[in-house]
This record gives structure tokens, sequence and C-alpha cells, in this order.
């Protein structure tokens, strides 16, 4: 990569003073939660098969702007649901559900353009074989296992990520995180499957049977990231230590194009890390360029940062003097452990930093663990660290909580929630900002930031965008991946605070950087790779 944003270091002041100009942070936003109203009935249904996962996939699959369902359900069919919200008015869903994606046993689902079409295709992740569903256009989709190529295999398959190795790949490569081993019956024996890479034929349009990652510790979670800004995406992998053999722990993958991948090893910096390891989420908190990572748990949740910069994979935690350990729950069964899921880095109240949200659940009757465990939406401050919001927030709720997304669904820039929910129905929170009842009232300004350059890597997976916009400045990743079971391929997110304007450079896969183009706040902008201007995006909600 030849030139490294260098982003400012505007939270390493103590008292806020660095950068932003101080600015406060803004306080929570108010939701409210409106599925049933919606029209949305989906619950993540199933015995001991589907104790983990439960994911949704969040995407656009009509073009109108506004971000669709692809919804998990387990032992029950998975459910796709048509967004009819009106832009900046209740959130309205259109169950429309056909047999090509009313799939069965799937734990889990991530947006990726695979075959480099302008389609989004989903990729299924399932109690049983993977499928990828081809978008067709019009949110219809056909299952392409065959023209692709790929092999779903038959494994318990609770985790995945992507990203294109070199820039002239036609096809990503795909991994796959399984859980236990099944037996012959299908029942689960305790013993951990390994975990899957699948790489493209080389210069060709299908894949190449599959790399087994040995060893694995059932994994829950794995991200595709240049976490040393290298230009490679390495995978990270979260691991359950409740299924660990002796020597399992948190895991860093070396992928280089066309060589075996091999794990990071503790001569190189790795240290060995043992958690409940549920869901990842990358987010440069610092500014220095390179991203930190949150990592869910049950009891003490981790955020890793580089300890010693990018020359080797050594990480440190924060977690604690950030406030972000959520260890127990805030209220409800307060002096319990918590069990923590679906961790996603956004600013929710648009004041340009970054807030937090994690899903929390039990995972079924632990009694160790908290089971009134409600989810945390932990709001950024101006010194870098954050402050419990869940409860001012209004998104206290005891079901237990499973995949999730943070998108906006209404297009009023406020970010919504969205969550998948173990035998209960998805709850979709609205975001209200300042408003109160269900009257919506803008916080602080925003932006919102496609991607757009020459097939394959349409979405430019794997690019850096950098925001700017006098202070303040945000650089975030582009991945595929993490969470738990669940992805989202959406506008990318920025709020700007008291901003009315602000920059937007692009860092593309390849390394290339594109210039700061000037853009206006309050919108969604296209930056198409070569043009000298962002491209403003409306929303446009069928009749
Ligand atoms: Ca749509
Ligand atoms: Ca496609
Ligand atoms: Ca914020
Ligand atoms: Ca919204």
């Amino acid at each position: 990569m030849a030139v490294l944003a260098v982003g400012g270091l505007w939270w390493l002041a103590a008292s806020g003073t660095i950068g932003r100009g101080g600015a406060a942070a803004l306080p929570p936003p108010r939701f409210v939660e409106e599925a049933e109203a919606a029209g949305v009935g989906h619950t993540f249904a199933g015995d001991d098969g589907y104790f983990v996962g439960g994911g949704v996939a969040t995407f656009d699959c009509d073009d109108d702007g506004l971000p669709d369902l692809y919804l998990a359900g387990g032992a029950a069919p998975a459910a796709l649901y048509r967004n009819r919200s009106t832009p900046g008015g209740p959130l309205r869903f259109e169950d429309i559900t056909e047999p090509a994606v009313a799939l069965d046993h799937v734990t889990g689902a991530y947006p990726l353009d695979v075959d480099g079409d302008r389609h989004t295709d989903i990729v299924v992740l399932r109690l049983g074989e993977e499928v990828l569903l081809r978008g067709l256009g019009d949110c219809r989709f056909a299952a392409a296992d065959a023209s692709f190529g790929f092999d779903g295999g038959p494994g318990w398959t609770t985790a995945f990520s992507a990203t294109w190795e070199t820039p002239d790949a036609k096809l990503p490569t795909l991994a796959f995180g399984d859980y236990q081993e099944l037996d012959a019956q299908g029942e689960w024996t305790g013993r951990c499957s390994d975990d899957r890479l699948l790489r493209p034929t080389p210069g060709g349009t299908s894949y190449a049977p599959p790399i087994a990652l040995s060893p694995s510790f059932c994994t829950l979670s794995m991200l595709f990231s240049d976490w040393d800004r290298s230009g490679r995406s390495d995978l990270r992998v979260s691991n359950d230590r409740h299924y660990y053999r002796e020597d399992g722990q948190e895991q860093l993958w070396r992928i280089d194009p066309g060589v075996a991948p091999r794990l990071y090893t503790q001569a190189e910096g790795w240290q060995p890390l043992r958690i409940w390891g549920m869901g990842i989420a990358d987010e440069d908190l610092d500014g220095d360029g390179y991203p930190e990572y949150y990592l869910t748990s049950q009891g003490d949740n981790k955020l890793q940062t580089l300890a010693n910069g990018p020359a080797t994979p050594d990480y440190k935690d924060i977690a604690l003097k950030l406030g972000v350990t959520a260890h127990r729950p805030y209220t409800g069964d307060v002096s319990l452990a918590s069990t923590a899921w679906h961790p996603a880095f956004e600013d929710v109240n648009d004041d340009g930093y970054p807030d937090l949200f994690v899903t929390k659940g039990n995972v079924e009757r632990q009694l160790d663990n908290a089971i009134k465990d409600p989810s945390n939406l932990l709001i950024g401050q101006a010194d870098g660290t954050f402050v419990e919001g869940g409860e001012a927030a209004g998104i206290v709720d005891f079901e237990k909580a499973r995949g999730a997304a943070v998108a906006d669904l209404n297009a009023d820039g406020l970010p919504d929630i969205v969550q998948v929910v173990r035998r209960a129905n998805v709850r979709l929170w609205r975001n209200l900002g300042a408003g109160e009842g269900t009257t919506t009232q803008p916080m602080g300004h925003w932006l919102g930031v496609n991607l757009d350059q020459d097939a394959p890597n349409h979405d430019a997976i794997g690019a850096w965008i950098a925001v700017r916009a006098g202070d303040l400045h945000r650089d975030r990743e582009v991945t595929v991946g993490g969470g738990h079971v669940s992805g989202q391929l959406v506008p990318i997110h920025f709020g700007l605070g008291r901003a009315t304007k602000a920059e937007v450079q692009v860092t593309w896969p390849d390394g290339e950087v594109g210039p700061w183009l000037p853009t206006d706040a309050d919108g969604v902008i296209t930056v198409r790779r070569g043009a000298s201007a962002v491209e403003p995006v409306s929303p446009v909600v069928a009749p």
C-alpha cells in the first residue's frame, strides 16, 4: 500500500480536547420497537442444534435504497422481507419469501456479490450444506451451487468471511467456520469440525476443493481484515472454548495469495487468548489507521489493539480501559455473567464518536449466566471511552438475542437495529434520534457511502473509506464477515456531528488512493473509482 491514511488522534486526549474541537458526545438516541407493526413475524426456532446461530443478511435486493432482510429461521424456514418503509417514517416490511429462499436449517447469512454481476448474492450458512443464492435482481434468488463449482460441505456452519485475494481474482476467497462435528445420525459430538477455505481455481470462475483450516476450535465468527494495512487481509477466527481441545485459542491465519494458509505463532507476536468467542467487530477507534477488534464472549468481552505497532500481530486488551467489558447485565440479572453474541460499531447518534451495539442472551438455560441479559448500546464519549446507554435508549429486552444488523432501514440517517432472537420474534428497533413517542428528531449530521468499481469486486470489499470534516477524521474498513452469523452490505455510515459538509477519500482494495472529494452531509453518496466527484443517491420507494 503506497500511502497510509493517517487519522487524527482525537480520542487519545483524555480530556477530549484534541480533535472534534472537544465537542461533547451526544446522549443515546431513543429507539422504538416496531417489528410487529412493520409486518415482520419471524422466529429463530429449534432445539439443541440452534442454541448458537440466528443471523440476518441486511442488504438492498431491489435497488430502491432501502435495506431488505433475509432472516435465518433455524428449524423453521428462512424468510425474505422487502423493505417498504417510507423514508423518515415508520418501518414497514413485506414478506416475499419464495421457495428458493425458504431454506431450512439456516443458521445465518451474509450478502456478497460472488459473481460480480451487480446483483448481490446470499451466502447461506446451515446446519448441513451451505447454499449460495445467486441474486437475479428485484429480490429474486436461485440456488447457484453447481454453476459456481461450490462445495457446501455437510457441517454445522456458524461463521463466514470473504475477501478478494488479488485484484484480478474473478471470485472471492470464502472462509467457512464450523462448530461441532455431527455424527452419522446428525447428532452433535462435542468435537470441533475443521474450518474451510475455498479459493477460486487459478484464473477460474469456479471453486477448488476446500482447504482445511486445521486445527479448528468450534468457530463462531471469522473476519478477513487488513490488520497491518499491508494490503493483504488475514483471517481472524473466534472460537468457543466450551468445546476446545487442549490447545484451543483465538486464531489469526496468514492468507498469502497462492500459498497455503498458516497460523501466526507466538514467536511472531500472536498472544494466546482463550474466550467463549461468539462475534467479531472491527473499527479504528484510536485514529491510527489500524483496526481495533471487539470480541464477544461470556463474561468479559475483549477489545484488542496493536501492542507494538503493525510489524507484529501482538494485541493487548483495552476493553476495561475503554469501558466495554460489558461482562454483567446493566439491568435484569445484574449479579451474573452476561452472554454476548453480535457486536457492531456504529455511530447511532451521529455525533462523530463510534458507538458499540452488542447483542446478549443466554445460550438456553445456563443458570450460572444471566437469563435476564439485555443487549448493550455503549455510547462513545469524547475521551474515547464508552458509557452504557441501553436503558436510556429504550432497548431493554430479556429475550435471547443472537445475530443483528445496525443499518438505516428508513433512510433518515439514524441507524436502526435488527435483532434476531432465539424462540421469539425478531426485534426491529427504529432510531428516533432525540425524538419522543414515535417522532424522529435528528441528532447530528451524517453521511452514507457506497463504493463502486469495475467487476468483479464491485462493492470494493477490502477498501478503506476516510471521512474528514473539520477536526473529525474517521477511517472505516469495508469487510464481509464477523458479527455473529450476520452480515450487512449497506452504505457505510459516518456520523458528522455539527458538520454540514465533509470530504471523503477511498483507498481501493488494490491500494490505489483516490482523491479527497467534497460532499454535502445528510445523504447517501456513491464514490465511483476514477470519478472526480461523488454521486448523490436518493432513496426511491416503489409505489
Ligand atoms: Ca430494498
Ligand atoms: Ca451476483
Ligand atoms: Ca456516537
Ligand atoms: Ca433510520
